[in-house]
C-alpha cells in the first residue's frame, strides 16, 4: 500500500477514506482534520483558553499534542483516581494511575506545558475503589463513582481556573458506542446532550468540546505511535468487560463488512439532531446552585458529588478534609459558583 500524496509505503490505511498515507503525511493530515472540526462545530478559537482532560492514554495525550501542535492555548488536568497497583494484597497490578499520572507529567515537561493534577485520595479523602466500596455504589465496578468524580472534578477546575472550554479525548469508536448503547434504549435525555460540543448554557457549568469525535480510535493509536507518544497502553483494569467496549465490539464488526459504518451512524445521528429530532425539555434545563459547593446541580439542595462525599465523611470521619486544595495554586478558590456567569 502506497501513500497516496507522495509513493512512498504507507503506515494507514483509512478504508471509510479510501486514504492511505505514510507517516509524514500522516502526521500533517491528523492535526489539518482536527482543526476543521474545531472550525466545523465551532468548538473554540486561538483567543481561547482550554484545560485539555489528559488520563494519560492515546487520545487525551494525542489531543494535547495536536492543540500545542495547532497554536491553541492549551493546558491539561489529570485526575489520580487511586486505580491498582498499591493496594492489591499480591502486589501485581499495573500501577494504573501512578503510571498514568507519570506519562501525563513527562507529557507535560518535555514540552514545557502546564499539568493540573488533582489528586482525589490528598484532596477529598478516598481513592476511587474505596469511595464505590464505603457508598455502596458498585463494589467491583467503581465506574459510576469515578464518572461522578471526574465530572464534578473537571468541571469545577475549569471554572476556577478560568479556563473558557474543557476538551476531552473521546474518538469516533467512544462516541459510536455511547449512541448504539442509548439509542438501542432509546434514551432520550442522554441522547439529546451527545454532541461535539455541549454550550455551557447553565451557570457554572464548563463548555465541553470534543476534537476527536470524527477520529476513529485506530487513528489515534497510529497517531500517538508515528509521533512518538509515550502513552499507557493499558486500559483502566475496571473498564474490562464494560457494555461500552461489548458495543464497541459490535460496531467494529460492522465496520469490518462495511468500511464507514461508524462514521456514517454517528453523522447521521448529528445530522437527525440538527434537523430537530430531539428537542431539549424544559425540566433539562433548569438549574440551581449547590448549597454547599456552589456548583451547579439538576435538584435543589446538595448537588449529588456532596451527598456522596457527605456519606463518606460519616464512615471515615475526621480523616477527610472539610474543604479541598487543588495542587495547583491558582485553581485554589473554592468560592462558590457565581450564578449568573
Ligand atoms: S477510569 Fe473510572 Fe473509567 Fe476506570 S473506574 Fe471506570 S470510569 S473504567 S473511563
Ligand atoms: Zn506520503
Ligand atoms: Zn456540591
Amino acid at each position: 500500500m502506497k501513500c497516496r500524496k507522495c509513493g512512498e509505503r504507507a503506515v494507514i490505511n483509512m478504508r471509510q477514506h479510501k486514504l492511505a498515507l505514510c507517516g509524514e503525511h500522516f502526521l500533517e493530515w491528523v492535526p489539518e482534520q482536527c482543526e476543521r472540526f474545531i472550525e466545523k462545530y465551532k468548538m473554540f478559537t486561538r483567543a481561547d483558553k482550554i484545560l485539555v482532560a489528559i488520563s494519560g492514554g492515546k487520545d487525551s495525550l494525542g489531543l494535547w499534542d495536536i492543540l500545542h501542535r495547532l497554536g491553541y492555548h492549551a493546558d491539561g488536568l489529570y485526575i489520580g483516581l487511586g486505580i491498582d497497583g498499591r493496594r492489591s494484597p499480591s502486589g501485581d497490578g499495573v500501577g494504573y494511575s501512578d503510571e498514568s499520572h507519570r506519562l501525563a507529567q513527562k507529557f507535560a515537561d518535555e514540552r514545557g506545558l502546564k499539568l493540573t493534577v488533582v489528586e482525589v485520595e490528598q484532596t477529598y479523602g478516598a481513592t476511587i475503589p474505596e469511595l464505590a466500596v464505603i457508598s455502596n455504589r458498585g463494589r467491583e465496578k467503581p465506574c459510576s463513582v469515578c464518572g461522578l468524580n471526574k465530572r464534578y472534578i473537571m468541571n469545577r477546575a475549569a471554572h476556577d481556573g478560568d479556563y473558557t472550554v474543557l476538551a476531552t479525548g473521546h474518538n469516533l469508536d467512544d462516541e459510536a458506542a455511547v449512541l448504539m448503547q442509548n439509542t438501542l434504549t432509546w434514551q432520550s435525555g442522554y441522547l439529546v446532550r451527545q454532541s461535539p460540543v455541549l454550550e455551557a448554557n447553565r451557570p457554572g457549568l464548563a463548555r465541553k468540546v470534543k476534537p476527536l469525535c470524527r477520529f476513529y480510535e485506530r487513528e489515534m493509536a497510529a497517531y500517538a505511535i508515528v509521533r512518538g507518544l509515550e502513552y499507557i497502553y493499558d486500559e483502566c483494569p475496571h473498564a474490562v468487560g464494560s457494555t461500552t467496549i461489548w458495543y464497541k465490539e459490535i460496531l467494529s464488526q460492522m465496520e469490518e463488512q462495511r468500511p464507514g459504518a461508524k462514521l456514517q451512524f454517528y453523522l447521521s445521528f448529528l445530522q437527525a439532531k440538527e434537523q430537530g429530532l430531539f428537542a431539549l425539555k424544559a425540566s433539562d434545563a433548569e438549574l440551581h446552585a449547590c448549597e454547599k459547593c456552589g456548583q451547579p446541580t439538576s435538584a435543589p439542595g446538595e448537588c449529588s458529588f456532596c451527598r456522596l462525599w457527605d456519606k463518606i465523611r460519616e464512615v471515615k470521619g475526621a480523616r477527610l478534609p472539610a474543604s479541598v486544595a487543588f495542587t495547583q495554586p491558582d485553581i485554589s478558590s473554592f468560592a462558590p459558583v457565581e450564578s449568573d456567569r
